[in-house]
């Protein structure tokens, strides 16, 4: 499954329609959800309506962001894995002799503490396991094979698991460990084991999305930003099925023009559960998210709206 290689004619035969993969040429071009720095930033993308295409109980409900609020976000961040837990932003970045694990504030986008990580690893995903004995973080590595755990009080290390494939996005759904890895398949794993417990196809309007990239579990929903894209979905972990779709361009074009050129992809999306318990809205949880992206020097507050007639 880890494998198998990405499906380039499933996303471009995707691409007119729900989803847009936003330069595919230059997208196919990059190395791996790592790329390099130097990699052109995706250009915002066109929407396209999924009119007429797959079965309409299959199509994704298309929602359109707003953005709350602007943040600083540490631009030599290449962010990979994205979470907020308690009123702290944890944060793992990529690329080799890079690669971090950090606690950020969340307003201001001080790093407040950084571990540096050898310069053989390249981190990825990051997810949080809640447990008596003390929360522990769980970061994964690109192509290292390896998941790092961490002390989430300490941010000291006190574990290892190792796997098989790459590791690009990890959620944890208060049972389960959801791992993304490039491919079209999300794998469940055991949270003390780090064992594979299932997998499931993630599919939009039938077809196999391949790409998903940072993960964040809110209530029943697994959302993924689309790796080379500008596109969040919003994934049903039971089927798989793909039952919201946002576009996220538009934080791109609020990063000032010397700003991007230096960005890479969007990646990163936390949750921020609203302090009052508000309604839930499009997304069926009451919060907001807090998305950013490799060598953003922004993090946005947004939230996903039913789109505008
Ligand atoms: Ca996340």
């Amino acid at each position: 499954m880890t494998e198998r290689p990405f499906s380039f004619a499933v996303v471009l035969a995707l691409a007119p329609m729900v989803l847009t993969v936003a330069t595919a040429a230059g997208a196919l071009a990059c190395a791996g959800p790592g790329g390099a720095p130097e990699e052109p930033p995706a250009r915002p993308a066109e929407r396209a309506r999924a009119s007429g295409v797959g079965h309409p109980a299959d199509l994704p409900t298309v929602l359109e962001v707003r953005v709350l609020d602007e943040r600083p976000h540490a631009p030599g961040a290449f962010t990979q894995g994205l979470l907020l837990d308690d009123g702290f932003l944890y944060e793992s970045t990529g690329l080799n002799g890079r690669s971090t694990l950090r606690k950020v504030d969340p307003t201001t986008g001080e790093v407040l503490v950084q571990r540096d990580l050898p310069a053989t690893i390249f981190a990825e995903g990051l997810a949080l396991v809640p447990s008596a004995d003390g929360d522990r973080l769980i970061q994964l590595t690109w192509q290292n094979g390896l998941a790092l755990v961490w002390d989430r009080e300490r941010l000291e290390q006190v574990g290892e698991y190792r796997y098989s494939g790459e590791g690009w996005g990890l959620t944890f759904d208060g049972e389960r460990l959801i791992m993304s890895d490039g491919s079209s398949t999300l794998t469940f794993r055991d949270p003390e084991t780090f064992e594979p417990t299932g997998e499931v196809e993630v599919t939009l309007a039938g077809h196999p999305l391949s790409r998903l990239n940072e993960l964040e579990w809110v209530d029943g929903t697994v959302w993924a930003n689309v790796w080379g894209s500008t596109t969040v979905v919003g994934i049903d972990p039971a089927t798989g099925k793909v039952t919201a779709t946002v576009d996220l361009a538009d934080l791109v074009t609020r990063l000032d023009p010397a700003e991007g050129l230096r960005i890479d992809v969007l990646n990163g999306i936390a949750f921020r559960p609203a302090e009052n318990g508000g309604q839930g809205g499009e997304t069926g949880a009451a919060g907001t998210f807090l998305v950013t992206g490799k060598l953003w020097p922004r993090l946005f507050e947004v939230s996903f709206e039913p789109k505008a007639r």
